[in-house]
């Protein structure tokens, strides 16, 4: 569902006329939409001469340091003093690419408490009705596609750049998976158009992202999928799971299992796939689907979580292995839901 507060670009037009200090953060874990969207964003803001700064709760993988404005990043785990200061300071925070403040781990705190106008950009479902001013829009590619229309909403197209661009079609490309999900909307492809007007280099941005793995990341891959993978296929549903120390053994870092969930999606007949992970508190879980089958709803029923119908999580403090018997006794349950693509 699309929603747009009231007097949403009156209200933030007025706001942003004089100078505020700004801040930006995104959720955990951030990937090319988080980065991206914020940055895009970060760049806007800058060009229209505000003090801003992009606050991330933790490190992102280094095919993400590319993005103009990189450097400029405060991660909390690294550099909580400055983080903490500059949330202090703010009188405006936007929340980019999240909505529920429980997706920025510890920043939740401080955050919370800082009396700063919050402005939501942002496509997960809502669940924020606390934030002063929202632009949300579920049915959206990306955050990033989302600040291309607060942008547009402002009436300042024409302040885009090149380096704005780049920063909005990562984001736009990487939440699509290079445009094969989440795009079927000819407004996100309009954006794009607009965005390729800039020169950018298509083709270095696909490759930034895409062919930057590792080579114990790319072992990782082909390990995961030869020998991790269990296919359930009367509930058109395939599975994979990582113990910690299988982890280790590829000198795993945050980001390596970036996109792996998707694989089993390309197996005929498969549209439910998840990955479960092996935490040092507990089973991290990605979900992913094809077509209608729903699995925000099953993250939120089955395991703490939430997020789009294609594309969730979850978390569950039983054992790995329980964690995926669980999963797997469930499947049942759900069985009229997965037969019907
Ligand atoms: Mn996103």
């Amino acid at each position: 569902m699309k929603h747009i507060s009231d007097n949403f670009t009156k209200e933030v037009d007025k706001l942003l006329s004089v100078t505020n200090n700004i801040v930006i953060v995104t959720h955990a874990n951030p990937d090319a939409d988080a980065i991206g969207s914020s940055l895009g964003l970060y760049n806007f803001l800058i060009k229209k001469g505000q003090n801003v700064q992009v606050i991330t709760p933790n490190s992102y993988p280094e095919f993400l340091w590319w993005m103009p404005g990189n450097k400029s990043i405060v991660n909390f785990t690294e550099d909580k003093k400055i983080a903490i200061e500059k949330i202090d300071k703010a009188q405006i925070i936007f929340y980019v690419d999240f909505n529920e403040t429980s997706r920025i781990d510890k920043l939740e705190k401080y955050v919370s408490k800082s009396i700063a106008i919050k402005i939501i950009i942002d496509h997960h479902p809502l669940f924020n009705d606390k934030a002063d001013y929202t632009l949300s829009d579920d049915k959206a590619s990306s955050a990033a596609e989302l600040v291309y229309e607060f942008i547009a909403l402002l009436n300042n197209i024409n302040l885009i750049d090149v380096e704005i661009a780049k920063c909005i079609f990562a984001g736009i490309m990487a939440d699509t998976g290079c445009f094969s999900y989440n795009s079927s909307k000819s407004r996100t492809f309009e954006i794009v158009a607009e965005l390729l007007k800039f020169n950018i280099n298509k083709d270095e941005i696909i490759s930034n992202l895409y062919d930057n793995f590792s080579s114990d990341r790319f072992r990782f891959l082909g390990y995961c999928l030869n020998e991790k993978l269990k296919i359930f296929p009367e509930y058109h549903t395939a599975i994979i799971s990582l113990t910690k120390k299988e982890l280790e053994k590829f000198n795993f870092k945050q980001g390596d299992d970036d996109g792996f969930v998707n694989y089993p999606l390309s197996i005929k007949g498969i549209i439910f796939s998840a990955i479960f992970t092996e935490k040092d508190k507990n089973v991290k879980i990605s979900f992913r689907s094809k077509g209608s089958f729903a699995t925000n709803k099953f993250a939120k029923q089955n395991f703490e979580g939430g997020g789009h119908i294609n594309a969730s999580g979850g978390k569950s403090d039983l054992s790995l292995e329980e964690a995926i018997e669980k999963f797997v006794c469930l499947l049942p349950n759900y069985k009229n839901e997965l037969d019907e693509d």
